[in-house]
């Protein structure tokens, strides 16, 4: 049988089932696109010019690497000419950043982190790609970009699709369009993603977790039972062994519970609490949140669903805690006892 590509999938998507339209089928091969070149890029390493820093920071504060800069530029120029897109935010960027007027403007927006992970460029560690597509409100503002935020700031129940490209041993785009979750494998020889998995389902148990322990003194109290308890391993009130992966790229990290099961947590702390925590909402949580309760997983801050947060600015961080959902609703509960 001919390999199902991404452009047949989103084909069979559109055709078979009207599950999106042509212009999201065409932003996403758009984004696609971008993610075959950033990847292109990343892999380069120390042969391309791309390595290091890039001398300046971002809105986050964050020195940018020069990968950080070239895989914003690399998706900016991708998606401002098809006349898809009304604008698109960036955590590389303060403002959105609208369509230029010589190009014809369409209905959705784009979120991205254009390369997740940067912390793990220069040593040749997983990083990835993050984005969030939403549709832009009737009659929104879009004059300025400073006007534009606002349209942005919608719950992540409202995505119409989500994804992250991994660039790993292999590069893999994992996508949903709110029709379960699929991969893709790049093929650099044929230059394009190829489908390699369907129906991803995250396992609800696990033995797996996900955090920074390196931030142990400042967690709040449920999470130092729950960590707590899953160190106390067999002996302890859960009964069983855990292990521990922390890769430093919510992408891989994120990727290995997509497929293999797991609990990963980036909670507030005492250190972060002012900022209201570490990962972004609009495009860190609220895509991988989409993604993982498409796999039959769970996404909270804890103390609320991530996609029912309504957002109040554009770069606003939030508690993250994903994955398997039995382990994120023992830890919800713990937050409520
Ligand atoms: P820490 C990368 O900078 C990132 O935003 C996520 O990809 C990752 O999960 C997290 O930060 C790592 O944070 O504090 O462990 O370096």
């Amino acid at each position: 049988m001919a390999q199902r590509t991404l452009a047949r999938y989103l084909t069979e998507e559109q055709r078979n089932k009207g599950a999106i339209t042509g212009d999201l089928k065409f932003l996403i091969e758009i984004v696609s696109r971008a993610c075959l070149a950033i990847s292109v890029a990343v892999g380069k390493g120390g042969l391309g010019e791309a390595l290091g820093e890039a001398g300046s920071d971002n809105v986050q504060g964050e020195a940018q690497k020069k990968l950080d800069v070239l895989s914003n530029d690399i998706l900016l120029d991708a998606n401002e000419w098809g006349g898809h897109l009304a604008a698109m935010a960036s955590e590389e960027m303060d403002l959105p950043h609208l369509v230029p007027h010589r190009f014809p403007k369409g209905e959705y927006l784009l979120t991205f982190d254009p390369l997740d992970g940067s912390s793990n460029i220069d040593v040749n560690v997983s990083i990835g790609t993050i984005f969030s597509v939403l549709k832009c409100p009737e009659g929104a503002d879009l004059s300025t970009p400073e006007a534009a935020e606002k349209a942005f700031l919608q719950a992540g129940t409202q995505q119409v699709a989500a994804g992250y490209a991994v660039y790993g041993p292999t590069t893999v785009l994992v996508l949903t369009v709110g029709d379960g979750v699929v991969a893709f494998t790049l093929d650099r020889e044929q230059g394009q993603f190829v489908l390699t998995q369907e129906g991803l389902q995250i396992p609800a148990e696990t033995k797996e977790f996900a955090i920074n322990m390196a931030n142990q003194r400042h967690w709040e109290a449920p999470v130092q039972r729950y960590v707590a308890e899953m160190q106390a391993g067999r002996d302890g009130p859960l009964g069983k062994d855990y292990n521990m992966r922390w890769v430093g790229s919510m992408v891989a990290d994120v990727h290995r519970i997509m497929t293999r099961g797991g609990i990963f947590l980036y909670p507030v702390d005492a250190k972060m609490k002012d900022k209201g925590g570490k990962l972004r909402l609009m495009y860190e949580a609220n895509p991988m949140a989409m993604l993982v309760e498409q796999a039959g997983g769970a996404a909270s801050t804890g103390r609320q669903r991530i996609l029912d947060i309504e957002p109040t600015h554009l770069h606003q961080r939030v508690a993250v805690i994903l994955g398997s959902k039995s382990e994120v609703e023992r830890i919800a509960a713990y937050h409520r006892a």
